[in-house]
């Protein structure tokens, strides 16, 4: 493992060189290998310290997550790192960890097992493991307290945020932050310190002092709230705990048995997947890393309501300048109004500097006009979901934009392919489906136009992640990935409603499954007139004869579109806050009696199965009909843009942590009850429920297929 950690010396300095790309994780023969070296320099007269540093963009950033799986199938055994991280520690000559970039997870721990941690001015330092349904598995609960205290060690590892050179330096974590030539800034120290006495962090107790009940309590109480149902930040939390009521070693020993329940848990089976999901989707076959990709300099939106104010805003945050523009004064006012709004709350919040939002403002230009199209670099429309109203947009703007300027649409659910024939650069039309809110939501859609060409496809996927978002590419068809699977969740939760389900249960039994909010619920905030205006636009589409909801069209006939007018599934106070609507519970009652709908009670389970399944179902034929390139897509989709909750993986996941068989038997119960039309099963589903198999399988086949191609 010679080549991964490299021993050189700079005069009496010993300089150990992890070079691991990309991240220098943790791999296996990493730790053995660092070992071997601290051991050479202890054995080396002429070495009076030691440096620990990183290669390439980083420190080390945390242990291989991708050797959990093998762990957790048996492939691979649980190897402590614990005996590593000691022998650093009881190195008999000092050892100076170097840090640039993260040192996350057991890259922290390493550096906390040496005796000094020095850092530069934009490095960050974290024990992100609980979003992975993990704890620190090698010291960090037992640790960290003893460097930066009880509280910031709860802070750190229950809640999993990377902190900042100068928070770490206040806290104890490091001992200076350094300049950006950190190699050379940490041999001087290292030489500085040589003839020091030094400590072992291990022996380091004072902190633990600290150590009220309260302060577990109140941690349990807001991990619970901030990361409803998931287990690992409260097992973090007893990990930190039994650090101050354990010796060391029997702290550690508690903590591995933590770390243990949650690997060995269906939790961070989840969350692991959404990690590497995130970062596969940018994978698009025949759209390499070497695809040419146009320079983003200059934006420009069409529309300042509330996606074209969101977008505005996520362009500003990413440093790029955007015009905006609407068609009426005070249209423009209100967009610009509700901009200054949001950034003035994220300040109030302490999330932004007055100054940093002063310098997103001046990014921003409000106008009424076209002036300065003519030099964008892209224009995206977020005007009225009309295709009419989109196609007279994208014909102006392909007039007046320079021959390179990509136009992206964020419809939901358009045609892109008809927006594009309005322009005579169908190559360059591409869609970007935002999610509202367009400045905080993180999934972005890409929505490929058969003749979107792929340098363009390959510029919308890198700007998503500039612009902080998570890209996921879909082909062109009615609601693309996202709305198109939303629909018959949607359609289920009414026809439950209909018969019998009370639209709080229908609410409470999703929320209690884990989505951010029910399906009611996110109609009334997302307002149902939005639906109502969908449905009209495609009512051409739909097959007669199949059952179809009742209930919202007559609410949106008398007015009532949810939150915004105050009354909608449910009623909402000035605060916003839901309460059951006797109004609606009647009307929901007649119009299932009117059309014969035989009322009954309705358990929570059958909710969630008849609501999750039908997106799985649905999501079975997106993945047929080549809409996604691969479940995880879909799970990436839903995880980062619907609220499915990231420690289930999403619901393709889901569905095979299920089993495939289990859940095919389900809707083929559901289709006896309500016919072919509406539950048939997807064939992909079939196929691979008989075959015993997986959606995961189905990516790997893909997977192998892409590399074949
Ligand atoms: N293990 C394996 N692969 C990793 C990895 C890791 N820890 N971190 C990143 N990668 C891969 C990633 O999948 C991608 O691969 C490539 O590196 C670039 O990543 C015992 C139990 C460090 C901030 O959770 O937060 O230590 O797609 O695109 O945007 O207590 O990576 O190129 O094939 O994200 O510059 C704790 C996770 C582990 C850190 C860099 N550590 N990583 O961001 O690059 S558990 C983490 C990150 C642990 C101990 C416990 C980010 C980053 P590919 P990237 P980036």
């Amino acid at each position: 493992m010679a080549e991964l950690v490299k021993l050189s010396r700079q005069g009496d300095i010993a300089v150990i060189t992890i070079d691991n790309p990309p991240v220098n994780a943790l791999s296996p023969g990493i730790p053995e290998g660092i070992q071997e070296a601290v051991k050479q320099a202890a054995r080396d007269s002429a070495i009076r310290a030691v440096v620990l540093i990183g290669a390439g963009q980083t420190f080390i950033a945390g242990a291989d997550i991708r050797e959990f799986g093998k762990i957790v199938s048996g492939a691979r055994p649980r190897l402590s790192l614990l005996p590593y991280l000691q022998s650093i520690e009881d190195s008999p000559k000092p050892v100076v960890a170097a840090i640039h970039g993260q040192a996350f997870g057991g890259g922290l721990e390493t550096a906390m097992s040496a005796h000094y941690r020095v850092i530069t001015p934009t490095a960050q330092v974290g024990q992100p493991e609980v979003k992975l349904g993990l704890i620190p598995g090698a010291g960090g609960t037992q640790r960290l307290p003893r460097l930066a205290g009880v509280v910031k060690a709860l802070e750190m590892c229950a809640g999993g945020e990377p902190v900042k050179a100068q928070d770490a330096l206040m806290a104890g974590v490091v001992d200076r932050i350094v300049g950006e030539n950190l190699l050379e800034e940490a041999v001087a120290f290292a030489g500085s310190i040589a003839a020091e006495p030094f400590r072992k962090t291990r022996e380091r107790n004072e902190k633990l002092a600290q150590a009220n009940p309260v302060i577990f309590a109140v941690a349990r109480q807001q991990a619970q709230a901030k990361a409803r149902q998931m287990i690992a930040p409260l097992r973090a939390i007893d990990s930190v705990e039994a650090a101050t009521k354990l010796p060391f070693d029997a702290g550690c020993k508690r903590e591995a048995e933590l770390f243990n329940e949650c690997l060995f848990g269906d939790q961070s089976k989840g969350l692991i997947h959404v990690f590497f999901g995130e970062r596969a989707v940018s994978k698009i076959p025949g759209v390499g890393k070497d695809t040419k990709t146009y320079s983003i300099k200059r934006a420009a939106i069409v529309g300042a309501g509330t996606m074209g104010g969101g977008i505005t805003m996520a362009y500003a945050n990413a440093g790029i300048p955007v015009i905006v523009k609407e068609t009426a004064a005070d249209a423009l006012d209100r967009g610009l109004a509700n901009i200054r709004k949001n950034y003035a709350n994220t300040v109030a919040k302490g999330k932004l500097s007055q100054a940093a939002m002063n310098q997103r403002l001046a990014l921003i230009t409000p106008q009424l006009t076209y002036d300065g199209f003519d030099q964008a670099d892209i224009i995206v429309e977020a005007v009225f979901e009309n295709m009419q109203v989109k196609k007279q947009v994208f014909t102006e703007i392909d007039k007046i934009a320079k021959p390179d300027c990509i136009l992206a649409s964020n419809t939901s659910s358009l045609d892109i392919d008809e927006i594009a024939s309005a322009t005579a650069r169908p190559e360059m039309v591409i869609g970007n489906h935002f999610f509202s809110p367009a400045n905080v939501m993180r999934l972005l859609e890409v929505v490929r136009g058969k003749k979107t060409s792929k340098e363009v496809i390959a510029t919308s996927m890198a700007l998503g992640k500039r612009l902080g978002k998570v890209a996921v590419l879909a082909e062109n068809c009615h609601g693309f990935i996202g709305n198109r699977m939303v629909g018959p969740y949607f359609r289920e939760a009414q026809f439950l409603v209909e018969e019998g389900a009370s639209v709080e249960q229908v609410n409470q039994a999703l929320y209690d499954f884990g989505m951010a909010m029910g399906p009611l619920a996110v109609d009334d905030l997302a307002g149902l007139d939005v639906g109502w205006a969908i449905r009209k636009e495609f009512a051409r589409f739909e097959k007669p004869g199949v059952r179809k909801p009742l209930v919202a069209d007559k609410l949106c006939e008398m007015g009532r579109f949810g939150q915004k007018t105050g009354r909608g599934w449910s009623q909402y106070d000035e605060k916003r806050k839901p309460s059951p609507d006797p109004e609606t519970a009647a009307l929901i009652e007649k119009t299932a009696r009117e059309a014969g709908i035989e009322r009954r009670q309705i358990s929570s389970q059958e909710i969630v199965d008849r609501c999750i399944y039908a997106l799985v179902n649905e999501g079975a034929r997106v993945l047929e009909d080549g809409i996604a390139l691969r479940a995880v897509d879909i799970d990436i989709t839903y995880v980062f843009g619907y609220g499915f909750p990231a420690w289930r993986g999403g619901p393709m996941f889901y569905a095979d942590t299920v089993g495939l068989g289990t859940v095919l038997a389900r809707i083929e119960a559901f289709e006896r009850q309500h016919g072919a039309d509406l539950w048939a099963p997807a064939p992909l589903l079939k196929k691979l429920a008989q075959e015993k198999s997986a959606f995961s399988d189905f990516d790997q086949q893909r997977e192998a297929g892409a590399m074949a191609g």
